[in-house]
């Protein structure tokens, strides 16, 4: 299954979390690919420092539930620290399943497509560098033009992972 994940590091040594993510993650995914690097400017919660964001695309062999769980493991180990953080606050490395597949899933852990990815381009900007002909799995509309809607969020190339 093609499956795209979302990284995200706003606290600590961003750089080093994303970096040490892509090398563990290389070992989950099949043919992964990584986009560029970029410098975001915080949403939902505002009061917090910029992030860098990416996106790997790969092959997965597992089902979501494995994969989910590859991933909480992949966070802990480059430096996550769920107990201390703020709900959507600062954290030292975040990695989302945006999309496994056509799935869509529904459950109280695990939402796939990851939530509001069609509001967001930090997560829409990286995965469309990767998948620029992809589609949201629910609507069908193609998320290249999703995100051509949504204006200005302060989304910044900074050059490669
Ligand atoms: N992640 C959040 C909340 N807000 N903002 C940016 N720019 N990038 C993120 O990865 C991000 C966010 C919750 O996971
Ligand atoms: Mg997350
Ligand atoms: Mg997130």
């Amino acid at each position: 299954m093609t499956v795209v994940l979302g990284l995200g590091s706003n606290r600590g040594d961003s750089l080093g979390a994303l970096r040490g993510a892509v090398a563990s993650l290389g070992e989950v995914l099949e043919d992964m690919r990584v986009s560029s690097l970029y410098v975001t400017k915080p949403m939902d919660y505002l009061a917090q420092p910029d992030f860098l964001n990416a996106a790997v695309a790969g092959q997965y062999r597992g089902t979501p539930r494995t994969l989910l769980e590859a991933v909480g493991a992949i966070e802990k180990r480059w430096g996550r620290d769920r107990a201390n953080e703020i709900p959507k606050g600062p954290r030292t490395l975040d990695i989302d399943i945006e999309l496994f597949g056509d799935s869509l899933i529904r459950e109280t852990d695990l939402v796939i497509p990851h939530e509001r990815m069609g509001e967001r381009l930090f997560v829409l900007v990286p995965l469309l560098e990767l998948l620029p002909d992809s589609a949201d799995p629910v609507t069908g509309e193609p998320l290249r033009e999703i995100a051509g809607r949504l204006s200005d969020q302060g989304v910044k190339k900074a050059g490669a992972l």
